[in-house]
């Protein structure tokens, strides 16, 4: 039984340069805490042995991508670079006009300030902080369609990403197809754990919004590790490319904005990418205002350069494969170690369940944050908060948001650590949850107006 035995996948590169990572004391981590004020965000890169805060501009370029940054026409119209990111995005992707931005906020704000009117509904799958806070900022309110397996840790639906068709129809009733901008739609689902949504599904989220003339914007900050969960779980999609899933997933939607921090595996950069002429027209007018000229964005030309050739080598099947199948190994120890985590597994990082962590923590004395800090101090391993201080206050009434999911992340960055690491960040957690008991909670003491969990500073109770 050969073909049993062989199941092993491995990184499809060797490492050509290293960059070495230091282990601190338990005495410099707890004054490195206190002055960060028990959150993630606030701490300096240098106290962190293993970074899982993110995986954004965090993932390491390969060679070839090093190669363009010196081939950076850095004129300040009309780069070349801005040319073939053009023809990359075209290619890939399938939208017809690019609009750099200098991340994926900048076409955030974009998109939301052209296509949404004070009073307008956005119905999607799952917020997203950034994203909702710019609907909210240009007069938009956000509303959850999300199926509700979404916000349950333990369900394990394979695609977790699908829009409830009838919530989204009850949206449409509810508000008239004229309040309605357009669906936004991610690929994956950040704040639900990484959570694909299904072709079968956008297809009837088309359908449906079609039927209105309502559009679809589509987040593909992380459109080929979706593209790879297609691949994967989705009948009929087996013998598919990464590739001709990902333009099938594009294909569907009217425009996207991009985070190409994430997928695309550059340190910075992003971009709106549109079909229709008239709001490419009136996005290329407002990106000079914001960002800098439409061919540039923000971006350096060796930066959209290196974005280019990152489009490229994020679609291959082979890199996805590795680059999920790292997340996995993770998620897959930890479940092992009786971790409680969001199950199935996603795409970019594994979610602990804080409140079933911790199940002596009530929401109001952030148990999500709480364990971030406990992690630091255990091993080094910086983690990021994904709960009620991530969903800040509603805007209407001042209160906490409590979202369901109370989740600390663990996101691994694109080729950029090992199977020991990895490892190693499994045996803290699987320490850290023999001692949970002894975990006390936080109390906010310092609270910023918008998005507060990058800023906001904890005491311990
Ligand atoms: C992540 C980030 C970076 C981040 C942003 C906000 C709070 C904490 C961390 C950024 C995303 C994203 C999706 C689905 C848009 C953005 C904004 N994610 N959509 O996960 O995941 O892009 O950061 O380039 O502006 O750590 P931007």
């Amino acid at each position: 039984m050969p073909h049993t035995i062989k199941q092993s996948w491995a990184e499809p590169y060797k490492i050509k340069m290293v960059e070495p990572v230091f282990i601190t004391t338990r005495e410099e981590r707890e004054q490195a805490l206190q002055q960060a004020g028990y959150n993630t965000f606030l701490l300096r890169s240098e106290d962190v042995y293993i970074d899982l805060l993110t995986d954004s501009g965090t993932s390491a370029m390969s060679d070839r991508q090093w190669a363009g940054l010196m081939l950076g026409d850095e004129a300040y119209a009309g780069s070349r670079n801005f040319y073939h990111l053009e023809e990359a995005v075209r290619k890939y992707y399938g939208y017809r006009y690019l609009v750099p931005t200098h991340q994926g906020r900048g076409a955030e704000h974009i998109i939301s300030q052209i296509l949404i009117k004070k009073g307008d509904v956005i119905p999607g799958n799952m917020y997203f902080t950034t994203t909702r806070l710019h609907q909210e900022l240009a007069g938009g309110k956000f509303v959850d369609v999300i199926i509700d397996e979404a916000h349950d840790p333990e369900s394990t639906y394979p695609f977790k990403g699908d829009v409830d068709l009838d919530k989204l129809q009850q949206v449409i009733d509810m508000y008239g197809a004229e309040r309605i901008p357009y669906v936004a739609i991610a690929t994956t689902v950040n704040m639900a754990g990484g959570q694909p949504i299904s072709l079968a599904n956008l297809r009837q989220v088309r359908e449906l919004t079609a039927r209105y003339g309502i559009k679809i914007i589509h987040d593909m900050t992380r459109v080929a590790e979706n593209a790879f969960m297609i691949q994967q779980k989705e009948e009929g999609y087996a013998a598919k490319s990464v590739a001709e899933i990902t333009r099938e997933i594009c294909d569907l939607t009217d425009g996207a904005t991009m985070s190409a921090k994430k997928d695309a595996m550059v340190n910075i950069g992003g971009f709106l990418a549109l079909n229709d002429a008239d709001l490419y027209d009136e996005a290329r007018n407002m990106v000079v205002i914001y960002e800098g000229l439409h061919t540039y964005g923000g971006m350096a030309g060796r930066d959209m350069e290196a974005l280019a050739i990152g489009i490229a080598e994020s679609l291959q099947d082979d890199h996805i494969r590795a680059r999920v199948g790292q997340v996995h190994y993770l998620g897959n120890k930890l479940h092992e170690y009786g971790v409680p985590i969001v199950k199935p597994v996603g795409t970019h990082g594994v979610f602990i369940d804080a409140r079933a962590f911790l199940p002596h923590l009530s929401q109001d004395v952030f148990p999500a944050q709480a364990l971030a800090a406990e992690l630091y101090l255990d091993s080094g391993v910086r983690t990021m908060e994904r709960g009620v201080v991530s969903a800040g206050r509603n805007r209407e009434t001042g209160e906490h948001n409590y979202p369901k999911l109370e989740l600390v992340r663990l996101t691994i960055p694109r080729r950029v650590y090992t199977q020991a690491h990895m490892d190693v960040v499994a045996e803290s957690v699987a320490s850290v949850l023999a001692e949970r008991d002894r975990i006390k909670g936080l109390k906010m003491v310092y609270e910023p107006k918008y998005l507060r969990f990058f800023q906001a500073r904890f005491e311990p109770l």
